[in-house]
């Protein structure tokens, strides 16, 4: 492993910052997903979020309130060895209904300090601008990012964190998950549905925008700091032919596509084959300028980034069709081959490897592993420990892959952070009780709890990990 490989933990501001109501901030699209059984319905746009009870809302609004301990939790970074940290902006902290002419100057100050706090232990950034979280005031007047007028309001807020952070930051994550956006369009992208709407014809126009905007931020980054880097990011995670028919075999390889359909455009900078033939077979036409096509093609990433918790299976067969398992969102086939976490994701270290290699074959670029980890129901014991060793398993087989892939393989693999390295609230359940961290956060589905930080048993693990730089695992 490359002496400067980036091992380190990431977290997302909608799921561990809170102070939703201070420092100026506005409100958030996270902020409005309610936890319990709406969350799903609101999540996929199909379900209005207003006129819910309001105890609906405690997990993003609340968290893990990081907005007041984030020093106490970098702290317990630094003591694991982190060299980086990835954490995302809530961009209506800086930009309260997306449209102000000059940023909210208390929220640039919070991140500012955050930044500091790390560098003060030489623990490099990893910032993405945005994680599931648009200003609920863009998405109330625009659609959020169906319209255009997203792109302006987007490029503005990248314009004012690259410039107030030149010089204390090196990774920019543009858009967390991008993909998800044709599964989740709410929580992925904020986008609202109006009556009578082709909800494809809409997905696909809001993607054109996002993969636009991400271009002309790639642009700016790089005219502010050279030194800047900019980076996609996707939920990845091969799909396998369930069987070795050639009918399995295709029904796969166009389910990856899904999936890369973002990424091609971002790496290569230009619309595959593949998804102009879509458009024309759906009657699918985006409203795009001349210049986008340019603007793409000269403004590819720096490096990939990407989420990976588990393989996933296709099929041809409407019997094995029926055999689902769930998973990151994306419905999947259950692989027999497989254990799965208590929440049913199934775990695959070497699919891990299959995917870097996936990605490097198919784009060149440096990889960035920013999401990997196992959901657990923790207990904390009488005397304060909690025993994870399933999660110490877990993260020592991927990492063990990951490793494989670099130093067998020849990938080029920048780092390394598992999700959520302290425990924070769950994207998809809205839960507390669905942990990732070495660090425990005493609180409960129900809100209740100290907010007290304990180190794990793989807090020590992962310290070791880190100081040894893989070597021990
Ligand atoms: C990814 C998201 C994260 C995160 C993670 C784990 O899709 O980028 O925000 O939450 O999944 O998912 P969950 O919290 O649902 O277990």
């Amino acid at each position: 492993m490359r002496k400067d490989f980036l091992w380190g933990g990431a977290t997302a501001a909608n799921q561990c910052e809170g102070g939703c109501f201070e420092g100026g901030k506005g409100m958030g699209t996270v902020d409005v997903v309610p936890w319990g059984e709406n969350r799903f319905p609101v999540m996929l746009g199909e379900m209005d979020y207003k006129n819910l009870p309001d105890d609906s809302y405690y997990p993003s609004r609340e968290a893990i309130d990081m907005y007041h301990h984030y020093k106490e939790d970098i702290a317990l970074f630094a003591e694991m060895g982190f060299k980086c940290y990835r954490f995302s902006l809530s961009w209506s902290r800086i930009f309260p209904t997306g449209e102000e002419e000059t940023p909210n100057e208390e929220g640039l100050r919070f991140y500012e300090e955050v930044i500091d706090e790390l560098l003060k232990y030489n623990i490099e950034p990893v910032i993405t601008i945005c994680h599931f979280d648009v200003p609920l005031a863009l998405a109330e007047k625009y659609g959020s990012w169906k319209n255009r007028k997203l792109i302006d309001c987007f490029v503005r807020y990248c314009d004012a964190v690259f410039s107030r952070f030149k010089g204390k930051v090196k990774y920019w994550i543009t858009f967390n998950e991008i993909n998800m956006l044709l599964h989740l369009p709410f929580m992925g992208a904020g986008i609202l549905f109006e009556e009578g709407e082709n909800p494809v014809q809409v997905k696909y126009q809001a993607a054109h925008n996002e993969l636009v905007a991400s271009a002309i931020a790639t642009r700016l980054a790089h005219e502010t700091d050279p030194e800047y880097r900019v980076g996609c990011m996707l939920a990845a995670g091969n799909f396998y032919p369930y069987s070795c028919s050639p009918d399995d075999v295709w029904k796969a390889m166009e389910k990856d596509r899904d999936n890369y359909f973002f990424i091609d455009v971002q790496a290569r900078g230009q619309y595959p084959a593949y998804a102009k033939k879509f458009f024309e077979r759906e009657g699918i036409t985006l409203n795009a300028e001349e210049d986008d096509y340019r603007i793409l093609r000269e403004n590819t990433v720096d490096y990939i980034s990407f989420s990976y918790y588990s393989s996933r299976c296709a099929s041809a067969d409407p019997d094995i069709l029926k055999k689902s398992t769930a998973g990151n969102v994306m419905k999947s086939i259950k692989n027999p081959y497989l254990k799965a976490s208590d929440w049913g994701w199934q775990i695959d270290p070497l699919g891990l490897r299959i995917t870097l290699n996936t990605l490097y074959d198919r784009y060149q670029k440096p990889l960035f592993i920013v999401e990997n980890g196992l959901g657990a129901a923790d207990v904390m014991e009488s005397d304060g420990t909690v025993s994870d060793d399933y999660r110490i398993d877990y993260l020592r087989d991927h990492i063990k892959a990951m490793i494989d892939a670099v130093d067998i393989d020849g990938v080029d693999l920048l780092g390394y952070t598992p999700w959520g390295c302290i425990d924070l609230v769950s994207a998809s359940t809205g839960e507390m009780k669905k942990r990732y961290g070495f660090i425990y956060v005493d609180k409960d589905n129900e809100g209740n709890g100290t907010l007290k930080r304990s180190r794990k048993k793989s807090f020590y693990w992962y310290q070791k990990v880190i100081e040894t730089n893989g070597a021990s695992l």
